[in-house]
């Protein structure tokens, strides 16, 4: 399946404020959706992600925004050259789960596979979740909302919610987007631990830190199996890039965006995504003013991981009791009642391997973020770097003790505590 028009991809033109609205006014009704001349609509490129561009575009009767893929990454100019087709598979994901998960995705207007350029709803006043957090503001449904949102998306793409001809299509399909699985594998699984010249940290004060950890054997050796789980074991169709800068929220309402990394892979990859960046976030709270209010937000952030699990769990659970649509666990071989207490025994145990998957990539995830090449705003913000490494390192060590202990947290509660334990000083002699 192809996501462009021709080979040599003539028609495809990096967009731009002047030129954007001459192209938008021959798409669909967006002429009369957002009211007056092309002219007079004001537009702002306003990404701020490591891949794309991003414009809101504003009318007198309402405003769109439009996201087109670069053949390039952002982040790194030119010398990085990556196809554009990522957005087909981004729309081909929306389309996917969006039946299935409803209000919790913004509104796709159109999709353009000559540009690779996608025209939706704009969210507003909807921030996006990681500037939120940064400003210690709090969403009474986040871990709910999100929570759901993985189990049912990824319940209803499993072998558990449909039957196995559509999921082998569907596998078939997203094995196309394997430039944005490459980048995954590098930049999550590999070069933390390899070493790279993209790699970053903050320097000095993690230097040491940083060579322990590239020379850490049973470290390197979690990561890995985690990195084998990740190209191994599709369980479902995931997002692939569920981090607290694919979420715009208010207090009322959540939504998940940019699911370009899409492809079949283990669920608790994106479980892992979004609790991992929850626990950045913890980390990186005494960097942005203690007191009162640093101790508060981290409770509730906390909270909202013990939601967010919770959440997924009863969903999950509440599915596969419910629905009986795919080819796993097949009802008729669980039919008498004494099957019955088999089969939950059988649920359980894969929620417990759901639950250890998550803390294990949450850590991956964690560690790519403070030694590898894309960094987050969480810790970058901080401008004092011996507050910034404290955080960093303290992150660092809740994440090698996710990869290396095994078994390490058996429920939230202990994950709660043990997230607290790591919590390091600014003395550099304690990180190690
Ligand atoms: C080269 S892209 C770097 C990162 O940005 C995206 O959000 C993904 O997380 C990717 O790994
Ligand atoms: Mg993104």
């Amino acid at each position: 399946m192809s996501g462009h028009s021709s080979q040599s991809e003539p028609a495809y033109r990096i967009l731009a404020p002047a030129t954007l609205p001459d192209w938008l006014a021959g798409v669909g009704d967006m002429r009369a959706l957002l009211g007056g001349r092309p002219v007079d609509w004001r537009v702002r490129e306003v990404g701020d992600g490591n891949l794309n561009l991003v414009f809101i575009v504003e009318g007198p009767d309402a405003s769109v925004c439009v996201k087109q893929a670069l053949p390039y990454v952002r982040a790194a100019g030119p010398s990085w050259p990556m196809s554009p087709q990522r957005a087909y598979y981004e729309n081909a994901y929306y389309r996917a789960v969006a039946p299935r998960v409803g209000a919790l995705l913004p509104r796709i207007h159109h999709y353009d596979g000559d540009l690779y350029c996608t025209v939706m709803e704009r969210l507003s006043p909807h921030v996006i979740l990681r500037q939120g957090l940064i400003g210690r503001q709090r969403y009474p449904r986040l871990g709910r909302d999100v929570g759901q949102f993985v189990a049912r998306a990824c319940f209803f793409t499993s072998d558990l919610g449909q039957p196995m001809e559509r999921k082998m299509e569907a596998m078939a399909l997203f094995a196309g987007n394997s430039a944005l699985v490459r980048i995954s594998v590098d930049l999550i699984f590999t070069d933390p631990y390899a070493g790279s010249a993209r790699n970053r940290h903050t320097s000095p004060q993690l230097d040491a830190v940083a060579a322990a950890l590239r020379a850490d054997a049973p470290l390197t050796g979690g990561a890995a199996r985690c990195g084998w789980k990740f190209l191994t074991e599709a369980q479902a169709l995931l997002h692939g890039d569920l981090h607290s800068g694919s979420l715009m929220v208010t207090a009322e309402d959540t939504r998940v965006i940019d699911p370009e990394f899409a492809f079949y892979g283990p669920i608790g990859f994106d479980l892992g995504a979004f609790l991992g960046n929850l626990l950045l976030n913890w980390y990186a709270q005494p960097g942005h003013g203690g007191g009162d209010a640093c101790v508060g937000q981290r409770q509730w952030l906390l909270e909202q991981a013990a939601a967010f699990w919770e959440s997924f769990r009863s969903c999950f659970l509440a599915l596969w009791s419910e629905t009986a649509g795919g080819d796993a666990f097949p009802a008729a071989a669980f039919a008498r009642p004494a099957d019955k207490a088999a089969l939950d025994r059988a649920r359980a145990a894969l929620l417990d391997t759901l639950f250890a998957d998550m803390q294990a990539f949450a850590a991956c995830k964690m560690i790519r973020r403070i030694v590898g090449f894309a960094h987050v705003a969480d810790f970058e913000s901080i401008i004092d770097p011996g507050q910034r490494a404290a955080g960093e390192a303290g992150a660092l060590a809740l994440a090698r003790w996710l990869l290396t202990a095994p078994e390490a947290c058996a429920s939230l509660a202990e994950l709660q505590e043990a997230v607290q334990r790591f919590a390091l000083d600014e003395n550099p002699a304690s990180w190690r």
